[in-house]
């Protein structure tokens, strides 16, 4: 039962005005509201719990790094990897990119190779690459989108060449909210033995995933986007490229045995967590995951994509309206522009109203480049959202217009 007064009654944040207007939350891309069940879970383990894990015979550091251990399989079933060795905890889905980015350049890449990614990627997806791409030579080739923002499959074959060496493509757009075609990408990539990394940042909070049946190489997230707490990310891999890439940072927990002479690493997943790891977040993390499956993914997904299609019909019908992304398969983001009305101004004055967007490029300049604009407002459900406030966004914009 998708009870949504209950649930809102778990998001305390929820209940809070802003400007003495009740807070119409909308910015769900760019982080969501977290569950009394998760912060709970970190006041929980710090007051009676708290030890450094991996490292201590102690009581605390075992009960520590059991719940530690006990998420790491909390998201293995989530997103059904084969094992925990493939679960690499990293402070979100920037380190994940940046870890798979410098290692797999450093290791598989030569000066010529080539990287595909897309017109659509948030700049982590982008930058990550170019740093490495400069210190190697390597040519970035980027595959196009047409005006509805899907990416043009049959172009991305047409890039692929004999020294295609990896792809790396988003699941969902931050900024259009297209789904785009992964499985598809993956086997087409596939057959020319390419792999692939997926960025999951704005699909994992919205629908079931399953590395397995997609068959990526590569699946990168964050806890913050999905309900869970900031500085917590993943990175999925499969157990084969993760055993041929090397590690990433230096320190403790990624070593075997150190000598100033040779220096072992650690097994799979260790290798790559180097340092104290945030343990208190990734119990909390896992509370998250027991908070969606709880509610269930597909009845989420149903439920915003309800949200998403009254919120598009009832935008469709203010004059000078126009909505940048009408993809097919569209998740629960809209981005938007008003008449000539500067999506600073719109976001500014949507905020006297209690209303949370976003506004600006959102971290996809080329993406704005591509859609001939500087930027967008940007609405983007979450679980908790409703139609009355669909409809309080949409008479504050009715509103706004009225100014200018
Ligand atoms: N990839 C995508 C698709 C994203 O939407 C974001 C964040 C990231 C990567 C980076 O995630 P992080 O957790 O490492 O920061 N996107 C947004 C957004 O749309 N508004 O604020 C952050």
């Amino acid at each position: 039962m998708y009870d949504i007064k209950q649930i809102r009654e778990d998001f305390p944040i929820l209940s809070r005005s802003v400007y003495g207007k009740p807070l119409v939350y909308l910015d769900n891309g760019a982080t969501t509201q977290k569950p009394r069940s998760v912060v709970d879970a970190i006041a929980e383990e710090y007051y009676s719990v708290n030890a450094n894990v991996h490292r201590g015979v102690h009581f605390l550091s075992q009960q520590a790094t059991d719940l530690h251990e006990a998420s790491r399989e909390r998201v293995r079933a989530f997103i059904n990897a084969r094992s925990t060795s493939e679960i690499i905890f990293t402070r979100g889905t920037t380190e994940s990119i940046n870890l798979v980015a410098s290692s797999f350049v450093e290791s598989q890449m030569q000066a010529g190779d080539e990287v595909i990614i897309s017109q659509m990627e948030h700049h982590s997806n982008i930058v990550s690459w170019q740093l490495q791409a400069m210190k190697k030579g390597i040519i970035l080739k980027v595959i196009p989108i047409n005006d509805a923002g899907e990416l043009l499959l049959d172009e991305f074959e047409k890039l692929i060449t004999p020294r295609t060496k990896i792809v790396s493509v988003m699941h969902v757009s931050n900024v259009l909210g297209t789904i785009n075609p992964i499985k598809q990408i993956i086997r087409i990539a596939h057959s020319h033995n390419v792999p692939v990394l997926i960025d999951g940042a704005q699909s994992v909070p919205h629908q079931k995933i399953d590395v397995q049946e997609l068959d990526a190489d590569f699946f990168v997230f964050s806890a913050h986007k999905m309900y869970g707490p900031t500085g917590i990310g993943v990175l999925y891999g499969k157990e084969a490229w993760l055993d041929k890439l090397p590690p990433y940072q230096g320190g403790g927990e990624m070593i075997q045995n150190v000598s100033f002479e040779k220096t072992t690493f650690n097994v799979l997943p260790f290798k790559f967590e180097a340092g104290t790891p945030d343990y208190i977040g990734t119990t909390a993390f896992a509370k998250a995951i027991d908070y969606v499956e709880a509610l269930g993914l597909e009845n989420i997904a149903a439920y915003e994509h309800e949200l998403l299609t009254y919120a598009t019909q009832e935008m469709k019908s203010i004059k000078g309206m126009r909505i940048i992304g009408e993809a097919e398969q569209k998740s629960g983001v809209i981005s938007f522009l008003v008449g000539d009305i500067h999506h600073f101004d719109m976001g500014t004055l949507l905020d006297r109203l209690g209303i949370a967007v976003r506004t600006g490029h959102h971290c996809a300049e080329p993406l704005m480049r591509r859609m001939g604009i500087e930027g967008t407002v940007r609405a983007s459900f979450g679980l908790y959202n409703t139609k009355e406030e669909i409809n309080v966004l949409i008479e504050g914009i009715k509103r706004v217009q009225t100014m200018f």
